[in-house]
């Protein structure tokens, strides 16, 4: 009898699990409210793994070794989603599946780094610029890059940890393209970079904003919704668009070529797509959403916020990374360079 028990228990088990629906999420750290992941469960009965990363070339890294289909959705920035789909590592989108998509903003539609879409859904984007304390510096004194080679910042910035970012910098500084794959540039880029380094105080970009909020730090590169969030909490901060131009953090929920969960990634996608469920995003977490109706329900204070929504005019001088191709290798070799602070 209890033999049968065992049995019946355990074909049980096998069949409840089998009946468990499941999508696995990798996200930037800190990058969606959690209580939006629980009323997506709930809605769709979808259990939700959820696990997070800090910069591009970790996910890129786990994505290339996945051998079994660990994730169904991962949210690469512009420049990763060109790389990982000329390397078909990712899953094209189905838009008959997304109800939603036309809440976009064609602004961030069909640019160079996925033509048409064809593997991308904008998912929230923030642009890199310079975050200032007005208590301990005059942003008047801070209207480009090139200005944080002052000797007067020596010691006191807060570099984000991100390869693409720190070169971005140094590239529109010295006036080149930054998405440049000309090793002679690079190299300048590079040189610019050791030229910083006194002034670079630390390396982050996981707790930007609590570095700001407690005064730690004072000044640097960052972006703006981390800066955002570090206003509300300190109101000296503010934000600085540079004259040389800056560069457009776009992140977007992709799909890699193995996910197991094809279905569910694209009823996540199309949960997210949501206006009432994006526009609770912006809030929480300080990064701008893609969605324009969404946009249209945020708070006025939001709305009008010029780090999360800049004016078209700003925007004007918004740059959106590309993949390097080849070149990747050329700055991932002075990237190491730098940060062991070798020259
Ligand atoms: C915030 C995540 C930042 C995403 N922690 C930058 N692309």
């Amino acid at each position: 009898m209890k033999r049968i028990f065992l049995l019946f228990s355990l074909f049980f088990c096998a069949f409840a699990l089998a009946d468990t629906k499941v999508v696995n999420v990798y996200n930037w750290s800190d990058f969606l409210p959690p209580h939006l992941i629980k009323q997506f469960e709930k809605e769709t009965g979808i259990t939700v793994n959820y696990a997070e990363f800090d910069n591009n070339e970790t996910l890129y890294t786990k994505i290339k070794h996945s051998k079994h289909g660990d994730y169904d959705i991962i949210t690469p920035s512009s420049y990763m989603v060109d790389r990982m789909r000329q390397e078909g590592l990712l899953h094209p989108i189905d838009k008959t599946l997304l109800t939603n998509w036309h809440h976009l903003d064609s602004f961030f539609l069909n640019r160079d780094y996925d033509p048409d879409n064809k593997y991308s859904v904008p998912y929230l984007w923030s642009s890199t610029g310079i975050a200032v304390n007005t208590l301990y510096h005059n942003p008047k004194e801070i209207t480009k890059f090139a200005d944080l080679w002052q000797p007067q910042y020596h010691h006191q910035l807060l570099a984000l940890d991100d390869l693409r970012d720190c070169f971005t910098i140094a590239l529109l500084k010295l006036g080149d393209d930054i998405n440049s794959v000309n090793p002679d540039t690079i190299k300048e880029a590079y040189r610019a970079l050791i030229d910083l380094m006194p002034n670079i105080r630390v390396f982050n970009s996981s707790a930007v904003a609590n570095m700001f909020i407690d005064e730690d730090i004072t000044v640097g590169f960052a972006w703006g919704g981390d800066t955002f969030l570090a206003s509300r909490e300190n109101p000296h901060i503010t934000f600085i668009y540079p004259q040389e131009g800056f560069q457009i953090s776009l992140d977007c929920l992709v799909i890699p070529t193995n996910a197991q969960h094809v279905k569910e990634a694209h009823q996540f996608i199309n949960f997210l797509l949501r206006p009432e469920i994006i526009s609770q995003i912006p809030p929480r977490i300080g990064y701008a959403t893609p969605n324009k109706t969404a946009n249209l329900s945020l708070p006025a204070d939001l709305r009008h916020n010029p780090i999360i929504n800049p004016s078209p005019q700003v925007l004007k001088r918004a740059k959106f990374q590309r993949d390097l191709g080849t070149a990747n290798r050329i700055y991932e070799r002075y990237w190491e360079r730098l940060k062991i602070g070798a020259d």
